[in-house]
């Protein structure tokens, strides 16, 4: 059955405040016996990305516990900066977040399977290995997924679909070839659906993020954001230390020595200089 809005949370658009996938909801009776929802709960975790033709930041998913980050070893190959970007956008939101490595089928990705896999799993992340043509890999997938609820984000052609159709056949999602983009695609709705797996677990259905617009991180949260630097904070000679030009800053001080790597700190100068 379908649950309309109460007017005043039609309204709630704009600032990001709208009934999204995953709220908890309460719910009450409207003309005729219509169930209307009447308020929004308080949110555990959420998901929020700033759309490219906008400035603000739309929450599109909320309580989910995990973040899947899918990105692919080759074909299109990751980029470390659009991975740290997704890690982001998961972590400000408090969820967990793990990162799966796609196509290791292809020949000659072990070498990059290799150092990222040990890049971000130095930098505090659980990383899968998968391959939705062969099947590796694709049990720890699905145990991560079935353990709750969760959001997949990452390029396109990282294969999402295919991995979440590899676990669940019945699902049919429609995976298309690298390259071919579907203009269909651009402006549909952010979100739409959770979908319950017959393994247990649930499934946002939203859309790719190939584009991750950061939003709603502010500039002295984002460091917490990096996990491998949250030992550091809080020691910094200045109480609101960025952790850029400072002296005394002990982030500094761990990439300086390789407690920190410097492809991270690099990515987090860049989202930072961008908030
Ligand atoms: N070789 C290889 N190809 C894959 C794998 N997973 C997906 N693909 C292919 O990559 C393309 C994009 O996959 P799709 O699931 O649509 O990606 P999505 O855009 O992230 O949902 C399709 O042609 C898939 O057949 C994989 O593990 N190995
Ligand atoms: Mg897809
Ligand atoms: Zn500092």
């Amino acid at each position: 059955m379908e649950a309309s809005l109460r007017g005043r949370l039609k309204r709630g658009g704009r600032t990001g405040d709208k009934v999204v996938i995953g709220d908890i909801v309460t719910v009450g009776r409207g003309s005729g016996d219509s169930p209307v929802i009447e308020a929004v709960g308080p949110r555990r975790t959420h998901l929020a990305r700033r759309p490219s033709w906008s400035r603000v930041a739309r929450v599109v998913a909320a309580n989910l516990d995990r973040l899947m980050v899918v990105v692919s070893v080759a074909d299109p190959p990751a980029s470390r900066s659009a991975i740290d970007r997704m890690l982001v956008m998961g972590e400000s939101g408090g969820m967990a977040c793990r990162l799966v490595l796609n196509k290791v089928d292809l020949a000659g990705s072990a070498a990059s399977v290799g150092e990222i896999t040990r890049s971000y799993h130095a930098a505090g992340y659980r990383v899968l290995p998968t391959s939705a043509v062969t099947g590796a890999g694709i049990d720890a997938f699905r145990a991560e997924i079935e353990a709750g609820s969760s959001a997949l984000a990452g390029p396109s052609g990282a294969g999402k679909s295919s991995l979440l159709n590899r676990i669940e056949p019945g699902l049919d999602l429609r995976t298309r070839p690298v390259g071919r983009r579907s203009r269909a695609g651009r402006h549909t709705t952010v979100s739409s659906r959770l979908i319950a797996l017959t393994g247990g677990g649930q499934v946002a259905d939203t859309p790719g993020f190939s584009d991750v617009g950061l939003g709603d991180v502010d500039a002295l949260a984002l460091a917490r954001c990096f996990p491998e630097m949250r030992p550091f904070l809080g020691r910094c000679h200045f109480k609101d230390c960025s952790h850029v030009h400072e002296p005394g800053c002990e982030v500094v001080a761990a990439v300086s020595d390789g407690r920190v790597q410097e492809d991270r700190y690099r990515s987090y100068q860049a989202i930072l200089e961008e908030l």
